[in-house]
């Protein structure tokens, strides 16, 4: 791992949308020629990349006839396999047309749900074809300006309802998709519904089929709502529903910036490395960002390999840290230990109850315990600086 080359073993992954990002922004123009999927998904292959993810218009333009339809299927199977390349998620394009100028599953028009509908089937169909197993939904424009249109609790019945529809079409067909709803807290709308993975995780367990369903959580998301990434992960992975991951970088608290992974919030992008490999997640290290747009088509190149290198590196510093004699020796000190007390706590009994109300501490005692965090975070950052 050394030299920081990234394999097909290590499973990076990244979206078509992320390499064919032509630069455009609300205040300006593209700054780069488009690219067309198929050299894409070679390009990506040639360096190493595992997967590339796709919505639906990505690949296949919206509203193109059958037989185009059936080049380009053609075409990318003939790509992934000649360049080792897998289909690692699919996902649907519910934001781009201007049928979808007030949702796709939250629309007040059936028709436009219906639409939204038949839209994700074809492409869960295609995804299935290219042999992808996971299903990502981005609800951009689920969301509001105008609170006096739309109540939050009706929307969150029609998207539901569309989960459910969906979930059972998977079940149906026999496709072995496992569905992760992705949370943003604004942009392109006022306000998004579903704004962080905590929604998110308690949403999914109003659903028919809870099982098939978890959390895409983005870096740039969680920290545009301010709130840490790492735990943001870490609560999904724990509650067994991180099913797919974004990572990108984003200065918090401003519109979504898609930056380079790694390129901000190093310490607490390094806890996300290393919550992924100390658990062994089996998902896909998946990048889901953008190059900036003052970049060239070269430049583009090198996002993707400044992306999966940066990862490689923190890796190596999550191995660092795990061996770390001085910072496993604070964590050792800090965590204490009292097996009859966590017997107690473990599970509720009336006479572990009984033995807790009766229990004398000395909570002066207790508080005198040294907790060397100023140690321990200098030691992390050195680490990080790479001074160790
Ligand atoms: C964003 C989103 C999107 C989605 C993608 C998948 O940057 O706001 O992350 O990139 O992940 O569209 O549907
Ligand atoms: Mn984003
Ligand atoms: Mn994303």
């Amino acid at each position: 791992m050394a030299s920081f080359k990234p394999k097909k073993e290590h499973r990076f992954s990244f979206g078509l949308w992320c390499t064919a990002n032509r630069g455009r922004d609300p205040f300006g123009e593209e700054t780069r020629a488009r690219l067309d999927p198929i050299t894409n998904i070679k390009e990506l292959g040639k360096r190493n990349v595992y997967g590339f993810n796709y919505h639906d218009d990505d690949l296949i333009p919206f509203g193109a006839n059958l037989q185009l339809r059936n080049k380009i299927i053609k075409q990318t199977k003939q790509v992934m396999k000649d360049y080792n390349i897998v289909c690692s998620m699919a996902t649907t394009n519910l934001f781009y047309h201007r049928i979808f100028k007030d949702g796709a599953f939250t629309s007040h028009d059936p028709k436009v749900r219906a639409f939204a509908l038949q839209k994700v089937m074809k492409n869960m169909d295609l995804g299935a074809e290219f042999g992808a197993n996971t299903y990502v939904f981005w609800g951009g424009r689920e969301g509001a300006e105008v609170d006096a249109a739309k109540t939050p609790e009706e929307a969150i019945k029609r998207y539901r309802e569309c989960m459910n529809f969906l979930c059972a079409y998977s079940r149906k067909q026999g496709y072995k998709f496992r569905f992760a709803i992705e949370p943003k807290p604004n942009e392109p709308r006022g306000d998004i519904y579903f704004a962080t993975a905590g929604h998110v995780l308690a949403f999914i367990e109003t659903l028919d089929y809870p099982d098939m369903v978890g959390v895409n959580p983005e870096i740039e998301h969680s920290r545009m709502a301010g709130l840490n990434t790492y735990h943001d992960f870490a609560q999904a992975m724990e509650a067994g529903k991180l099913y797919h991951v974004d990572l990108g970088a984003q200065k918090p608290n401003r519109f979504d910036q898609d930056l380079r992974f790694g390129s901000e919030d190093i310490k607490e992008t390094f806890f996300v490395v290393k919550l992924l490999e100390d658990n062994n997640w089996a998902g896909t290290r998946n990048f889901d960002e953008h190059p900036y747009r003052s970049e060239d088509e070269k430049g583009v190149w090198n996002f993707v390999e400044g992306s999966m290198k940066t990862y490689l590196i923190l890796w190596d510093k999550v191995n660092q840290f795990n061996k770390d004699k001085k910072i496993q020796q604070i964590l050792k000190d800090i965590h204490g230990s009292d097996p009859a007390l966590e017997g107690i706590m473990k599970h509720f009994s009336s006479e572990g109850a009984d033995k807790l109300r009766k229990q004398a501490f000395d909570p002066m005692a207790i508080s005198k315990k040294r907790l060397p965090y100023e140690e321990l975070d200098q030691r992390v950052q050195e680490l990080l600086m790479g001074v160790h």
